[in-house]
């Protein structure tokens, strides 16, 4: 199953990439390898012009599931109410660089995600690799 992320440039999408494709190193599962390792990492221009939007429905044909990206140190909302929905994979939200934001900021993040219908929703930092057990168990679940 491929794993397609998506946000704003500068979001954090590369970096969750290579969290992802890192953990066999943590996971020793030859399963997660191609999961995990085949994640889809889009630009950050095609979420945030508008005239490049559908490249991302095109790219989505080829994902089993859609991660939306929030960067909690960013209050730019890029995600239209209800986004999720014209997806035909299940749609979850990531919020990224928990380990640069206050509590607060991770409340907006939440919110802003709530908001694209994005659900369920993970925080988590790539850099510390906070939060990862939780999005790497759901994402498993997902392929199962
Ligand atoms: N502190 C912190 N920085 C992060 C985290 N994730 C990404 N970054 C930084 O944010 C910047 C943009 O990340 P990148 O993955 O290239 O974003 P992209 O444009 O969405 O692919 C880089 O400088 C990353 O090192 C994180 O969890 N914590
Ligand atoms: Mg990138």
């Amino acid at each position: 199953m491929r794993i397609m992320v998506m946000g704003p440039v500068f979001c954090g999408k590369t970096t969750l990439c290579q969290y992802l494709a890192g953990l066999p190193r943590i996971y020793a599962k030859t399963q997660t390898v191609g999961i995990i390792g085949s994640s889809i990492d889009t630009p950050g221009e095609y979420l945030e012009n508008r005239g490049l939007r559908n490249r991302l429905a095109v790219t989505a044909a080829d994902a089993g599931l859609i991660l939306f990206l929030q960067d909690c140190t960013s209050r730019n909302v890029y995600f239209s109410p209800g986004q999720a929905a014209m997806f035909a994979v299940p749609v979850a939200g990531v919020i990224t660089k928990t380990d640069l934001a206050a509590a607060e900021e991770i409340s907006r993040a939440e919110e802003i995600l709530n908001f694209s219908g994005a659900s369920p929703l993970f925080a988590v930092s790539s850099l510390l690799g906070r939060g990862m057990e939780a999005l790497v168990h759901f994402i498993n679940s997902q392929s199962a």
